[in-house]
């Protein structure tokens, strides 16, 4: 097939012709010194794992077995939502919301990029699975990357090597992912622990669907079955066959009389899905399980009530905020090891460390590889550091989290990060509305992607970054999702606001610091209980111009340490500041133009109504 003699190219371990074809035509292109495909096996784990300590891209840690800290280069440190393209063939397909460039156009820029480009390098080849091995139809892709982080990183957040291999067969249709960090090492030059690009592109070609990431080893740009694939081009499929790929937690709710609800929430990067998803029950009786904390699938089984799978097979969580007190459960899922830290702090005795873990030690090795001290003017940790564990170690996780039927969706919750405005959970009148809920949610930009933290943006569904097409079609979508089953059958739509502030909450002596009117975390599950109580017609609620809200003794706020005052703060729906809202949400529907449904539209109207 080739004249190239690339050492491994031809021991590959499939007779899959397609596949085949492509890593050749792209060995070919990059000309690494070596192929070499993955099995996610333990022994590929210890060697690829002792190469990075090698390349000082990783320090084991001394206290947790088989853990790795990574400090990135500091200009890679996020998504790149401004180097984030959509290259469907008509620009009218991508949307006002994305990034647009001609296919043709940016295959041929990027080709010239990956001209050469894993020169001095291994190419992996890793063949991976989103979602169940078992399922009917695997979700199929490849990955090609010439980063051993990413290798390792795929074996956490996905199933992947000869497991997933063995469902390619000869002819399975597969995601082709192609990634690069840009970094050709010439003979004999040293390479740096971070290799990256200044030039960073991530590209989605929908209607081929395949993914080319260049120049980046972030997490969200290089790992591709994550964002690239499972919500990207997935949320494409979804649309042309009938389902939702969202960016959803799942979690698994038991009542004290063990009946079991499954409840989905969108949430924007960095705004609490990992916490509601692994969270504890501060009311007596109740239990929450896992099944997922970034991204969930959902299509309508054959009883018409919608299912949700998680295609991943780990999480990378945000680690600044979590400790014992917030999220126990994550605490419980690092401390078994097997992890990937990357850009928190390194203590002086081989541990991890991060802001929001109680009193920092005397002395840490930051994020920066610089020495750090309690009175240096700089986080330890990046904002935006993460760690990688594999979802089979989380205490809670549920023993269906694996079923490829998926699990039945009962609430569908969207939040987001607002000081102001939102109250602390309202619950849609119906799926319109509750769609319009989502078209229109908002949130404080994070540091989960390049750019200004705390600027208020619309961020639909929590998917503004991870739409694949216009989003007026993607309203559509959901709007028509809505009529493919019996309306009592579908989820209930809540929208929630961990992150109310007032002014009159002065952090001395309160017993919930950081201004917030709402405890949050173990306490959310006062709010779940609420919701699910709707939904059993158990529980009242007020009506008002936005929704149904709870009065606050609506809410179970037995034992709760919190003045009341603030609850009634964090529930209270302000006219005046949901007046001041309104021209927002119509310059975003102008925005979204002429795809927008008329029944949005119609939901504007309606609530402008309402507020008078
Ligand atoms: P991505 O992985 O970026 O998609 O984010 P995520 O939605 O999973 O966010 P995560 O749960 O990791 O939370 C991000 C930050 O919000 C962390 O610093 C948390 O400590 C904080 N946070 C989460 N839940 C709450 C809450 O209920 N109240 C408050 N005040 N902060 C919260
Ligand atoms: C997010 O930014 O929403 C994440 C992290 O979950 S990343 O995988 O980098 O996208
Ligand atoms: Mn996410």
């Amino acid at each position: 097939m080739t004249a190239l003699a690339i050492p491994g190219l031809d021991s590959a371990p499939t007779t899959h012709r397609r596949l085949l074809a492509w890593v050749h035509e792209v060995a070919e292109l990059t000309t690494p010194d070596r192929v070499v495909w993955a099995d996610g096996s333990d022994e590929e784990w210890g060697r690829l794992t002792a190469k990075l300590v090698d390349a000082g891209t990783f320090t084991p840690l001394k206290q947790k077995p088989n853990s790795f800290w990574a400090a990135s280069d500091p200009g890679d440190v996020a998504r790149v939502e401004e180097r984030t393209f959509i290259c469907s063939v008509d620009p009218e397909d991508a949307g006002p919301t994305n990034n647009w460039t001609d296919p043709a156009e940016m295959k041929a820029t990027m080709t010239e990029l990956y001209r050469g480009s894993m020169r001095g390098r291994t190419m992996y080849v890793i063949p991976f699975c989103m979602g169940p091995l078992e399922a009917e139809k695997p979700m199929l892709g490849v990955e090609i990357t010439d980063s051993e982080y990413v290798v390792v990183s795929m074996r956490v957040m996905t199933r992947m090597g000869s497991k997933a291999l063995a469902k390619f067969g000869a002819d399975a249709d597969f995601v082709p992912c192609l990634h690069s960090v840009g970094a050709p090492l010439a003979d004999g030059q040293q390479d740096v622990p971070w290799p990256a690009n200044e030039t960073k592109f991530i590209s989605h070609f929908p209607e081929t669907r395949e993914i080319w990431s260049y120049g980046s080893g972030y997490g969200g740009n290089a790992l591709l079955g994550k964002k690239c694939y499972s919500l990207r081009i997935a949320s494409v499929m979804g649309r042309d066959q009938g389902w939702l790929a969202e960016h959803m937690l799942i979690l698994k709710l038991i009542s004290p009389e063990d009946k079991v609800y499954y409840v989905a929430a969108a949430f924007p990067s960095a705004c609490g899905k990992t916490n509601l998803a692994m969270l504890e029950p501060t009311i007596p009786g109740w239990r929450v399980e896992t099944l997922g904390d970034d991204i969930a699938w959902m299509r309508f089984g054959a009883d018409g009530q919608l299912y949700a799978v998680n295609p991943e097979a780990g999480f990378f969580g945000v680690a600044p905020g979590t400790d014992w007190h917030t999220n126990p459960n994550a605490m419980r899922t690092i401390e078994r090891g097997n992890t990937v830290f990357t850009n928190v702090a390194l203590t002086d005795n081989g541990d991890i460390w991060w802001e929001g873990m109680g009193e920092p030690p005397a002395h840490l090795t930051s994020w920066k590889k610089r020495d750090w001290t309690p009175e240096s003017d700089e986080p330890s940790a990046h904002p935006n550091s993460r760690y990688c564990t594999p979802m089979s170690q989380c205490p809670i996780l549920a023993p269906e989290w694996d079923d490829p039927k998926g699990v039945p969706i009962s609430a569908i919750f969207f939040g987001g990060r607002r000081k102001d405005t939102i109250p602390l959970v309202v619950e849609s009148r119906d799926w319109n509305h509750g769609t319009f809920m989502g078209a229109t949610l908002s949130s404080e930009t994070t540091a989960a992607a390049k750019g200004k933290v705390g600027v208020v943006r619309r961020d639909p569904m929590a998917m503004l970054p991870f739409i694949g097409y216009h989003a007026g079609d993607y309203f559509a979508h959901w709007i028509a999702t809505g009529k493919r089953a019996d309306a009592a059958k579908l989820p209930k739509i809540f929208y929630v606001n961990w992150f109310r502030r007032g002014e009159t909450v002065s952090d001395a002596g309160h017993p919930h610091p950081g201004g917030f009117l709402w405890p949050g975390f173990g306490e959310n599950s006062r709010v779940l209980k609420w919701a699910i109580e709707r939904i059993e017609g158990k529980a009242a609620a007020q009506e008002t111009p936005i929704g149904w809200v709870p009065s606050i003794d609506d809410l179970d706020l037995a034992g709760l340490d919190a003045p009341r005052e603030d609850i009634e703060a964090a529930l209270r729906v302000d006219a005046d500041e949901w007046r001041a809202e309104l021209p927002l949400v119509d310059e975003w529907f102008d925005k979204i133009g002429d795809k927008l449904p008329t029944s949005l539209r119609d939901e504007l109207e309606a609530l402008k109504q309402r507020l008078g």
